[in-house]
């Protein structure tokens, strides 16, 4: 089995909110390590991680913990980086033993190709700002250049703030239609790539949990975690669900 989740937005909120979506996580990871052979997180499973060379987000052991405890064990543990939580380094990828991913990918799983993002750099090629943010964000230089003017805890600091601010300029307006610029996505793609074709999309970000079907077209869109809990799970046949946690 292939287990995907995202959105999990690990340390937002008041603390005793932010222990429990950890504590949800976690029981989730146990829960999906009984028969994973795989664990995919598709984006902002941390509300802000950024690691300077030689330092880590303080406050998310327990998952760190247990992310290395599932990947010691050899469960394959893919994490994408969502625009919450792409500034990553060694120690998710050394330290934890993550495979990291910083574009969508198409994979091959179960004989089925699926295509694998979290969602926020699709589709904006008419919004100037979006696409300038996209680009600053992801530049190692502007990244380098940030861990040299900016003390490491006041970068964390604003770096939360910002994240805090950003989720809820977002939150308000949640609403299935959000997923309509992504599906929109996949059907292009699969337009143009009807001699591969994929058979599952997989896509957080909007923080709705949607599974659409129509002709010729599977997306599946992981919600978020602060409410409900949904994950996705491949079986071994590559059919592709949606589903809810109950701890
Ligand atoms: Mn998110």
């Amino acid at each position: 089995m292939i287990y995907f989740a995202s959105d999990v937005h690990l340390g937002s909120g008041d603390p005793a909110a932010a222990r429990t979506v950890e504590r949800r996580f976690l029981a989730w990871l146990d829960f999906a390590a009984r028969d994973a052979e795989a664990i995919f997180l598709v984006g902002d499973i941390f509300d802000f991680w950024f690691e300077y060379p030689d330092k880590a987000p303080s406050g998310f052991e327990s998952t760190l913990n247990k992310l290395t405890e599932l990947t010691d064990r050899g469960i394959r543990v893919v994490f994408f980086t969502g625009n919450h939580d792409m500034w990553t380094g060694k120690c998710l990828a050394d330290e934890c033993g993550l495979e990291i991913h910083t574009e969508p990918q198409v994979m091959e799983l179960h004989g089925k190709r699926l295509f694998i993002a979290h969602g926020d750099n699709m589709q904006i090629d008419d919004q100037l700002k979006l696409r300038l943010l996209n680009r600053m964000f992801r530049s190692r230089k502007l990244r380098w250049l940030v861990t040299k003017l900016f003390p490491y805890d006041s970068l964390i600091r604003l770096g939360r703030r910002w994240s805090g601010h950003s989720r809820k300029s977002h939150t308000k307006e949640i609403d299935v239609e959000m997923t309509r610029p992504l599906i929109t996505y996949a059907r292009n793609y699969a337009a143009t790539h009807a001699d591969c074709p994929v058979a599952h999309f997989v896509f957080g970000h909007m923080h709705v949990a949607r599974d659409y079907h129509e002709e010729g077209l599977h997306t599946v869109h992981l919600g978020s975690w602060d409410k409900t809990p949904t994950y996705a799970v491949l079986d071994d046949a590559g059919n592709l669900t949606l589903n809810r946690f109950d701890e």
